[in-house]
């Protein structure tokens, strides 16, 4: 059996996800989208009732290595994807019409690594041309104001953008998969820690043309997420909110069209930081499920 409560390595994820396709292969199918600079699979999780290329909702997790307590939140909204279909009536509605996907480990070189050599390790493990500094951010990689503010061009910055957009297969393998799915509906990102949930844009003040939209949704799923435990988050565009920030995921698809783009940063607020005790793990995911749910419940029903 498998524990929820504890982080787990690389390849206890990846036994996790078999595990899980095997025990319910009527609603659970593994793709593997492409492979890490050093490799290894990159693995997303289908969760479909049927149809074809039905409208869809894209989860991701773990795309900045030591944001630990994201890739073990995956693990448990998978588990709750699974146990709450037939039981929920909000998740069965939305996988009866949508499919999901789940990336738990956006980043494997750069999880792999925090386990072997530095826990606190951010970005992925390419060995940079002309440099001893190693890794890319993948979160300032993506062609959405690519190399502005917030963002660097030294390889040995821990906001190293990479030398082009899209230049890192991790990214790339998204954004393929992205634009040949192409009925995408949502897309929500996440990263801890802070407590806030974020929308378009990072790179520009520019106020996203859906802004009024965005920020109803997110006071709403907000509110879900505190009703558990009293969590407090904050919530608005990434640039007002959090930092400005140039290449980064949603923005880039945001711009595809995506409308419902967003990135979440999980618990806490800075006491243990990117270290969070195994013990906040599931109230955290059972938090962050619960807004969650209201932004896919919100996409379902605005497609
Ligand atoms: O800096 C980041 O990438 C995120 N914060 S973190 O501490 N998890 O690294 C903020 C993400 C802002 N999002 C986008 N620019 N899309
Ligand atoms: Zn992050």
């Amino acid at each position: 059996t498998f524990h929820y409560t504890t982080y787990h390595t690389l390849s206890e994820i990846y036994s996790f996800q078999d595990m899980l396709v095997a025990e319910n292969p009527k609603l659970v199918s593994k793709t593997v989208i492409g492979q890490s600079y050093e490799g290894r699979p990159l693995n997303v999780l289908k969760f479909s009732t049927g149809g074809s290329n039905r409208p869809a909702i894209w989860i991701d997790t773990g795309i900045h290595a030591r944001e630990w307590v994201t890739q073990a939140s995956g693990i448990v909204f998978a588990k709750k994807i699974v146990t709450e279909y037939g039981t929920d009536s909000a998740v069965t509605e939305i996988l009866n019409r949508m499919d999901v996907f789940l990336e738990m480990v956006v980043n494997p070189d750069g999880y792999h690594f925090t386990h072997t050599n530095n826990r606190m390790w951010r970005k992925n493990r390419k060995q940079n041309r002309g440099s001893t500094c190693v890794g890319v951010d993948l979160n300032r990689n993506w062609n959405a104001g690519f190399g502005g503010h917030g963002s660097s061009n030294n390889p040995c910055s821990e906001i190293y953008r990479g030398t082009r957009a899209h230049s890192e297969p991790e990214v790339k393998s998204i954004v393929n998969f992205v634009r040949s799915h192409g009925n995408i509906k949502a897309f929500i990102s996440i990263h801890s820690y802070s407590q806030m949930l974020l929308f378009p844009y990072g790179y520009t003040r520019k106020p996203a043309k859906d802004q009024a939209e965005l920020d109803q949704v997110a006071q709403k799923a907000i509110t879900a997420l505190a009703s558990l435990y009293g969590t407090s988050y904050r919530y608005g565009s990434i640039i007002t909110t959090i930092y400005q920030s140039s290449g980064g995921s949603i923005d880039w698809t945001y711009n595809q069209g995506i409308k419902y783009s967003y990135t979440f940063e999980l618990r806490d607020t800075g006491h243990f930081g990117f270290i969070l005790p195994a013990n906040q793990i599931v109230p955290t995911a059972n938090e962050t499920w619960l807004a969650l749910k209201v932004i896919m419940d919100h996409t379902f029903k605005n497609p």
